[in-house]
């Protein structure tokens, strides 16, 4: 069969109002760019002709603004998951005009096989090469493209020369089995793999390709600052007295690390600290401070979901294309991100917190407990299921308005049964093996800002006794001042007292 070269227009208009469309990518990488753009561009000429036009965007993970940008822009989706960074799609979200379900990555390809999303029309995947024999090979995701592929009646492909054909034999593509006859998923070191470099479709389902040549949309990072260096630092240091400890074994165990200003200057710590040996990822994301540290002998292998990295680290990847096939493999999020594997790996997890509680839940998504940030992407699969897991964020937000660390989080995403380790940019709480009580203490005294550590120290004993003390009234009073009076240094515990 030979294959058919379309405009992106040509690919949109096979799209219809109500379809489920599932696109390749895994952050701005790998994501398609000019057939979402075009599907826009449909939806507003539907609109204008007084025609409704919405469709479900089924992803990897967070995609470009060529995606969910356009798309929200042209009020031309309906429902969206998993996770999203884009501020156009996350202003619609919180105005309820688009249905998002923050699920868990993992569980993003299971639940589509399974059902509970609805039936996928149409699969549109960014590749560096496909053949006709129905051969697709990603370009710098694995997001969830097995599964969009094979339950899509239609695909399209963007077939993107800003990417170099050296990433065919990146991809490890796999998908488990379904339950009830589920086996293990054989990957016992970051190392392993288990499927093929490419996804095989029936090329009778590859209706028609479009040819591009434009790069990934990924968003470079803000510099390092004193905080987030300082909190970098704590990490380091105390990973390096773990292992010294021997409760981290002397070759170290794989690291993830979540995406971020924060993540990136953390993992630039980790990689000077010649503490620390040389060691290994099994993560969802490698971002620009990898590469360099790959480069320099620090980072040994990286197991990734995608290469969600700027044009000028990915460039650095496609010169050095001998030096890093044997240090890399992309793998669907399905298996970067999968429990089984996290747990038998026994992965060092490091992410990002919104807000902690003193008792050590974590807030990761949604501000004042109500409006959507970005959703919990991969942190909750390593979270649960790590050897040691560890939140880190600055001890406060907007200029000290913000407490990161309250009374109680105003939406929990990881409970204290899962978190193990909080750090910020004053010390460590380490929370394994205390009580409740003992965790408010630990915390309050080495991550809490000093404007805000009477005040907790205050509210510990308003919330009297008890497994978990909360004195329920004035448990969200942080949130309520910052709500009346703009900062949550505000609250006043005489209003609550009995
Ligand atoms: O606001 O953008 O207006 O400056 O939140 O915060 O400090 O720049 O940190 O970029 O690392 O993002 C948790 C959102 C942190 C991210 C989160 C405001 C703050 C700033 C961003 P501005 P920073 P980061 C792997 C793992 C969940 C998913 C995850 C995230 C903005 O890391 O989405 O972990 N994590 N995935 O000022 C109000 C607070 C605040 C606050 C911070 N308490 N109240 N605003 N901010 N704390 C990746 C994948 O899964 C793909």
């Amino acid at each position: 069969m030979s294959l058919k070269f379309i405009t992106a227009e040509e690919a949109a208009s096979y799209v219809k109002d109500g379809d489920n469309v599932g696109f390749s990518g895994f952050t701005p990488a790998g994501s398609p760019k000019v057939i979402p753009a075009a599907i826009a561009e449909k939806a507003k000429a539907e609109h204008e002709k007084g025609n409704p036009f919405k469709i479900g965007v089924l992803t990897g993970a967070s995609s470009g603004d060529s995606l969910d940008g356009t798309l929200t822009r042209a009020n031309a989706i309906k429902f969206r998951a998993p996770y999203q960074t884009n501020k156009s799609m996350r202003a619609a979200i919180n105005l309820g005009e688009i249905d998002y379900q923050d699920l868990h990555l993992s569980e993003m390809a299971q639940q589509v096989r399974y059902g509970f999303l609805g039936k996928v029309n149409v699969a549109v995947i960014e590749a560096c090469e496909v053949t006709e024999d129905g051969k697709i090979y990603p370009t710098t995701a694995g997001g969830n493209v097995p599964t969009f592929c094979r339950l899509a009646d239609k695909v399209f492909i963007e077939l993107n020369s800003h990417h170099s054909k050296g990433l065919m034999g990146m991809h490890d593509m796999y998908e488990p089995a379904d339950p009830p006859y589920r086996r293990e998923i054989g990957v016992y070191k970051p190392s392993d793999r288990i499927g093929l470099p490419y996804v095989q479709v029936d090329p009778s389902k590859i209706v028609g390709i479009v040819k591009t040549n434009v790069p990934d949309e990924a968003r470079g990072f803000d510099p390092a600052d004193e905080i987030t260096t300082q909190i970098g630092a704590n990490v380091a240091a105390f990973l390096s007295k773990e292992l010294k400890a021997g409760r981290i074994p002397s070759t170290f165990l794989p690291l993830q690390s979540g995406v971020g200003n924060i993540a990136n200057a953390v993992l630039g710590a980790l990689g000077r600290d010649q503490d620390v040996p040389a060691f290994e990822m099994y993560t969802e994301v490698i971002q620009d401070s990898v590469i360099d540290l790959m480069l320099n002998g620090r980072i040994k292998f990286g197991s990734c979901c995608s290469l969600s990295l700027t044009d000028e680290s990915l460039q650095k990847v496609y010169n050095n294309m001998d030096f890093f096939k044997d240090k890399m493999v992309i793998r669907p999020a399905e298996i970067s991100n999968n429990p089984e594997v996290v747990r038998r790996l026994g992965l060092i997890t490091i992410n990002t917190a919104i807000e902690v509680d003193i008792y050590g839940n974590v807030n990761s998504t949604h501000i004042g407990g109500t409006k959507m940030m970005n959703g919990i992407g991969g942190s909750g699969d390593f979270t649960r299921n790590a050897y040691m897991s560890i939140f880190t964020c600055p001890s406060v937000a907007k200029g000290g308005k913000i407490s990161a660390i309250v009374p109680m989080v105003s939406h929990c995403d990881h409970s204290e049964h899962s978190v193990n380790v909080i750090i910020t940019e004053l010390g460590v709480a380490d929370l394994r093996g205390k009580s409740p009580i003992q965790r408010a203490q630990t915390i309050i005294e080495n991550c809490v800002h000093p404007d805000y550590q009477q005040l907790l120290w205050d509210y510990l004993k308003l919330a009297g006794s008890g497994q978990t003390p909360h004195r329920i009234e004035a448990a969200l009073a942080f949130h309520a001042a910052l709500d009346e009076k703009g900062d949550m240094r505000t609250v006043n515990w005489a209003d609550y007292q009995r």
